[in-house]
């Protein structure tokens, strides 16, 4: 920090330099982060200073995050499930795994994640001392179940299913996970950070939520599909006695005990995810989900066109390829095995997909071997 400070327009001029530096919205196929909607940067700015850390002293923003816990619980087909708004599917996760690993008095606790599991996970059980199981995928790239239940000792407190993976956009089989988790009375955990704001407006999606009778916890992030401002997560379960063993005193707030991760927790991105929810209701929901499927299939059909073969058909809106190299400016990402990947977002409208088509087709030269 230098000893005089910047005036504000000499600071913004810098500050807008820096911002043309990142690359626009307008290029990136490969983030499953977007625009927000407009609605959701309104409310982000109007509720600025909130803290939920402290939610007595914001009842007006606590009562947002029980409404969007509200709607998340009926979306999940569970109208009496309980929840908290968190940073993302991250600490959604670590909070799983706080409260599950304690269960049953279990001393060396293990859990049983996909090979496709997002590596938040990894961070998780290294924090927490647990044991990660890698259960292995079968040729749609879904979780073995048979593997999975294989795998499953007395430690084992958690399995995870992942409900639109972060790679192939994938689900996993949530009622088999389910059969195996009642049999062993272990909490099965969804991770649907991406999949929990796509596969409920889809008809025939794959069955991932509290409907399944074992399901114990969901994760959906608002600042994913849910088109809300960063940061924005939800933890929902079925049961909230289940925060009950993360409970600490804090005694010089205006509640005196909380179960969250982090202290000071941003309301703004809390009323940015319940406006997109108000505003668009789940017919405007379904319509952007909509969208965004119809891209992704036009996408598979314009590059399996050029004779570029899908690596699979999705279950949501994350498309995949064999590898192949794509022209600048498109920023695309690669998965682990090499495949080419693309996330249709909302930001990747129809026109966008049509651009892409045309600049690839244009640059890409066919091996002849
Ligand atoms: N679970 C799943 C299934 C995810 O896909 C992700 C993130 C998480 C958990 C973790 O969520 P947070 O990042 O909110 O903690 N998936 C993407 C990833 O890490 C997120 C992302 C977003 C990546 C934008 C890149 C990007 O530009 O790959």
């Amino acid at each position: 920090m230098d000893a005089d400070g910047l005036p504000a327009d000499e600071l913004f001029c810098y500050l807008t330099g820096r911002r043309n530096e990142d690359i626009p919205y307008t290029h990136i196929l490969s983030s499953m982060c977007t625009i927000p909607h407009p609605v959701a940067v309104k409310a982000h700015n109007q509720f600025m200073d909130t803290n939920l850390g402290d939610p007595g002293l914001f009842p007006g923003t606590a009562s947002l995050e029980d409404h969007l816990i509200r709607w998340c619980a009926d979306l999940f087909q569970a109208p009496g499930a309980g929840g908290c708004t968190t940073s993302g599917g991250t600490e959604s996760n670590i909070q799983v795994l706080r409260f599950t690993k304690s269960v049953n008095g279990i001393k060396k606790p293990n859990i049983i994640v996909p090979a496709s599991a997002h590596f938040s996970f990894e961070k998780a059980c290294g924090m927490m001392d647990i044991e990660m199981r890698i259960a292995p995928l079968d040729d749609q790239y879904r979780m073995d179940h048979e593997a999975a239940a294989g795998l499953i000792d007395r430690n084992t407190c958690c399995i995870v299913a992942v409900a639109g993976t972060t790679e192939y956009g994938m689900t996993d089989p949530v009622p088999a996970l389910g059969k195996i988790a009642g049999q062993e009375g272990i909490h099965l955990h969804v991770d649907a950070a991406f999949g929990g704001f796509v596969l409920p407006f889809i008809d025939d999606a794959p069955a991932f939520d509290f409907s399944i009778p074992e399901v114990g916890s969901i994760s959906v992030d608002p600042h994913k599909m849910g088109m809300s401002t960063i940061p924005s997560g939800v933890l929902m379960v079925r049961d909230d006695h289940c925060f009950n063993n993360l409970l600490v005193e804090t005694p010089y707030l205006t509640t005196k005990q909380a179960y969250s991760l982090t202290g000071t927790r941003p309301g703004a991105s809390v009323a940015g995810a319940y406006a997109v929810m108000a505003h668009l209701g789940k017919k405007g929901m379904k319509a952007m989900v909509t969208g965004c499927m119809e891209n992704t299939r036009r996408l598979i059909e314009g590059m399996e066109a050029f004779g570029i073969s899908r690596r699979v058909t999705p279950d949501v809106n994350v498309a995949t390829f064999e590898h192949v190299e794509v022209p600048k400016p498109w920023v695309v990402s690669y998965t682990r095995n090499q495949d080419l990947r693309i996330v249709c977002m909302p930001h990747v409208t129809r026109d966008c997909i049509e651009s892409f088509l045309v600049d690839f087709g244009e640059s890409y030269v066919p091996h002849t071997d």
